[in-house]
C-alpha cells in the first residue's frame, strides 16, 4: 500500500505539483486502507496524511501505518488551510470529479493555494489488481457463485415473488461470507426482463418466465457481479434462441478479450454477433465494466471506450438483448486479463437452464 503513496508522489513531481487533496472515499480506502467513511489524504512529495475525525483516530492508527495520522477538530477546512500553510503548499491537486461546487468554493475561501484539477490519478492506480486485490475479488465471485447454486436449486420457482428471490440470494450470502450486497439486485421475471435495470419487484415469478437476475456479493470491500438468465418451469423456441445468441456473443468477447485491445475494439466483437444476428437495436448499453473497490469502475468496455487493456485488469463482459414485452436475457462473467487473453472468474454454469 505504500508503494501507491509512492507512484501519486510521482504524478506530484511530473506535473510540478506540491500536493494532492484526496477527498473520494473509494480512492482513501485504496491509497490508505483505512475503511471508515469519512477522512481526507493529504500527499505531498515526502509525505502523506490522513486526516480524520475524533471518531476515527484509533482505528486510522491502526489500519493505516504508513500514512501519518491526524485528528482535525469541529473545523477540517481550517485544520487543511493551517497544515497547507506549515508544509509551505502553494499548489494543490484536488479530485475534480469528486469536489462539489459549494467544496470548491469553501476551498477557495479557505485554502491560500493555486488549486489544480485532476482526474483519474487515484483511479488509473486501481485498474490493475494486486494478488491481494485478486484474492478478495475471487472470494466475493465464489460467494456469488454459492448463491446462485443455492437460488437455482432451491428457491427459483413459479409463486415466488422477484424480491423474495432477491432477499434469498442475499441472507444466503451474507451467511457465507459477504459483508453485503455489492448494489440492489436485479431479478427481472418474464416481460420486466426487458428493463435492464428491473430490481427486484413485487412480481410473482410465473410458469414460463425468463427470469434475469444481475447480483453480486462483497467481500473485504471488493464487488463481485453477475448475470445469468434462466427460464423457471418451462421454455420455448424463442428464448432459448435469444439465450444463444447472447451467449455467443459473450464467448466471442471473451476469446478476443486480450491485452493491447481497447475496450472499443472488446465491445465490438459482442456487438457485432448481436448484430448480425438482427438485434442490433435492442444491446443497448456497453459490454462491461472494470469491477473492484466500486461496483463500477474503469475500464469499460464500451464503444467509446478508448482505453487499452493491460495484464491486471479486471472487467465484466455482459451482453444482452432485451425486447420490449417479451423480456430479456443477460449473461455476465468477471475475467481477469492475463499476458495472453483472460481467465474466467465467474463460475456459475452458463447452460440455459429449465428450473
Ligand atoms: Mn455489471
Amino acid at each position: 500500500m505504500k508503494q501507491r503513496i509512492e507512484r501519486i508522489q510521482q504524478k506530484l513531481k511530473d506535473n510540478r505539483i506540491e500536493a494532492f487533496l484526496v477527498t473520494n472515499g473509494t480512492n482513501r480506502r485504496y491509497l490508505s486502507g483505512f475503511t471508515g467513511t469519512a477522512g481526507i489524504i493529504l500527499i505531498t512529495v515526502r509525505q502523506a496524511f490522513l486526516i480524520v475525525d475524533f471518531r476515527y483516530t484509533d482505528q486510522a492508527g491502526q489500519q493505516a501505518q504508513h500514512l501519518e495520522v491526524r485528528q482535525h477538530g469541529h473545523d477540517r477546512l481550517q485544520y487543511l488551510a493551517d497544515l497547507l500553510g506549515k508544509l509551505k503548499i502553494n499548489k494543490l491537486a484536488f479530485e475534480e470529479k469528486d469536489v462539489t461546487y459549494q467544496e470548491y468554493r469553501e476551498f477557495g475561501d479557505k485554502l491560500a493555494v493555486d488549486l489544480q484539477p485532476v482526474q483519474g490519478w487515484v483511479e488509473e492506480l486501481r485498474r490493475v489488481k494486486d494478488e491481494d486485490e485478486l484474492a478478495c475479488l475471487k472470494r466475493a465471485i465464489a460467494i456469488a457463485d454459492e448463491g446462485f447454486r443455492h437460488i437455482t436449486s432451491e428457491v427459483l420457482a413459479p409463486s415466488k415473488s422477484e424480491q423474495e428471490v432477491a432477499l434469498e440470494l442475499e441472507f444466503y450470502m451474507r451467511r457465507h461470507g459477504a459483508s453485503g450486497p455489492a448494489f440492489d439486485f436485479i431479478v427481472a421475471s418474464g416481460f420486466r426482463g426487458a428493463l435492464p435495470h428491473g430490481v427486484a419487484s413485487e412480481k410473482f415469478i410465473q410458469a414460463g418466465d425468463l427470469v434475469v437476475i444481475d447480483f453480486g456479493a462483497v467481500y473485504q470491500g471488493y464487488h463481485s457481479d453477475i448475470t445469468r438468465s434462466v427460464a423457471v418451469a418451462g421454455t420455448d423456441a424463442k428464448q432459448e434462441e435469444i439465450y444463444d445468441i447472447v451467449l455467443e456473443a459473450q464467448l466471442a468477447a471473451i476469446n478476443a478479450l486480450k491485452p493491447g485491445l481497447t475496450g472499443a475494439e472488446v465491445d465490438a466483437v459482442a456487438r457485432k454477433v448481436i448484430g448480425d444476428a438482427g438485434y442490433a437495436d435492442y444491446f443497448g448499453h456497453g459490454l462491461g465494466h472494470g469491477v473492484g473497490l466500486d461496483i463500477h469502475e474503469g475500464p469499460r468496455l464500451a464503444p467509446k471506450s478508448d482505453v487499452v487493456l493491460e495484464p491486471g485488469m479486471v472487467v465484466t463482459v455482459e451482453p444482452g438483448i432485451y425486447l420490449p414485452e417479451w423480456g430479456g436475457v443477460r449473461i455476465e462473467d468477471i475475467v481477469l486479463v492475463t499476458s495472453q487473453g483472460c481467465e474466467i472468474l465467474t463460475g456459475s454454469t452458463k447452460h440455459f437452464l429449465n428450473l
